[in-house]
């Protein structure tokens, strides 16, 4: 009997291996090294997790930007005026959308886009109860895409907003990409206003990617679990140890999962082996210096022009300009 015959059947709406998050997954666990996309992350639980993950003492990132938001709530709102675009990316919960809302006095359109289905319907459920003026567009869509904005809304001035250092889940090449599409999208005369975790302690950085509480350590697993309901796996929850470390040289902190014995997963017919402590590397969270992270703005063909940050230089928000003009200095 061959291999293939003696594993799990995929449930039957997985067309084996023809859906995207298939083929990303046998992908990243057949490579050498192995690693699973963050984006997938965020199903409906994993939207959760990270919610919660926003809210432990450990996590600064997410208290800090909120109160440089809030802060600073005028200047970055700035002109923002009458049928203006908001189009924010990766938007989650739109919590600190809020801040903006709240100070902005136009009638404007709000154009969330985001992977996660639930995400994207609690937020514009609470947000069109809080704003009943505001017009609440969803796209539910990967942002690294070319991205279609509502053809009613696509002529108008448009503020980009891009909070929570996710660009700091891409490595600086591809963020710079990330960044060039974003403005593209966006067109000329737009602003993004982006929020970009800063280097720090390696302590403090550990802390905030392996909590105590072990909500982290539930969040890196839930991707398990993901491919075990959507993809028929067999994955062994018990069979592996969440691990966060930072590299110094490369300025990032990595999250792995890391398999506690020689152990084999069925996935879609297919069979995966992990030796003891092998890892599947599964997210990379790059932190910058101010300088660093204009270089690559300006790389990608933003002018960098303002930036806030809190008193103790652990988080940014940048107030970038589309395109770059030959008088923009760098
Ligand atoms: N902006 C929110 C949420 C950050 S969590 C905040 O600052 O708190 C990252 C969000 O980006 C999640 O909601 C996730 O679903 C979304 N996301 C991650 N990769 C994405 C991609 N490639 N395309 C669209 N959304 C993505
Ligand atoms: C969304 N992103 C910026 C978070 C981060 O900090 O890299 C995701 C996260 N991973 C672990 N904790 C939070």
């Amino acid at each position: 009997m061959s291999r293939a015959q003696t594993l799990p059947k995929a449930p039957a709406h997985v067309d084996t291996p023809e859906n995207e998050f298939a083929r990303a997954v046998i992908a990243g666990l057949s490579k050498e090294k192995k690693t699973l996309p963050c984006r997938y992350f965020y199903d409906a639980r994993g939207s959760e997790l990270f919610e919660d993950i926003t809210r432990l003492p450990e996590y600064y990132p997410t208290r800090t930007e909120t109160q440089i938001l809030r802060d600073h709530a005028a200047d970055i709102v700035g002109e923002i005026g009458d049928g203006e675009l908001l189009v924010e990316f990766g938007s989650g919960s739109s919590l600190k959308t809020e801040i903006l809302l709240d100070r902005i006095a136009s009638s404007i359109a709000y154009v969330p886009i985001d992977v996660s289905q639930t995400a994207l319907a609690d937020a514009k459920r609470r947000l069109t109860k809080r704003y009943p003026e505001l017009d609440v567009r969803p796209i539910e869509a990967d942002f690294s895409r070319a991205i279609a904005l509502p053809a009613d809304l696509a002529s108008r001035r448009k503020t980009g907003f891009f909070p929570g250092s996710t660009i700091g889940n891409l490595a600086p090449s591809d963020a710079q990409s990330l960044l060039s599409i974003f403005g593209r999208a966006l067109g000329e005369g737009s602003r993004l206003i982006i929020g970009v975790d800063l280097k720090k302690d390696p302590r403090v950085l550990i802390e905030a990617y392996d909590d105590a509480e072990g909500v982290t350590a539930a969040f890196n697993l839930n991707l398990l679990h993901r491919i075990n309901r959507e993809l028929g796996g067999d994955f062994d929850e018990q069979g592996f140890r969440h691990r966060a470390l930072y590299d110094p040289a490369k300025g990032r902190v990595e999250m792995h999962l890391v398999s506690a014995r020689n152990q084999r997963v069925a996935i879609c017919g297919r069979s995966f082996r992990f030796r003891e402590n092998e890892t599947i590397h599964t997210e990379n969270s790059y932190k910058y210096t101010l300088d660093q992270f204009r270089d690559v703005a300006r790389a990608s063909g933003w002018n960098a022009k303002r930036v806030w940050t809190d008193a103790n230089k652990q988080f940014s928000v940048h107030e970038l300009i589309w395109p770059k003009t030959g008088r923009d200095i760098g």
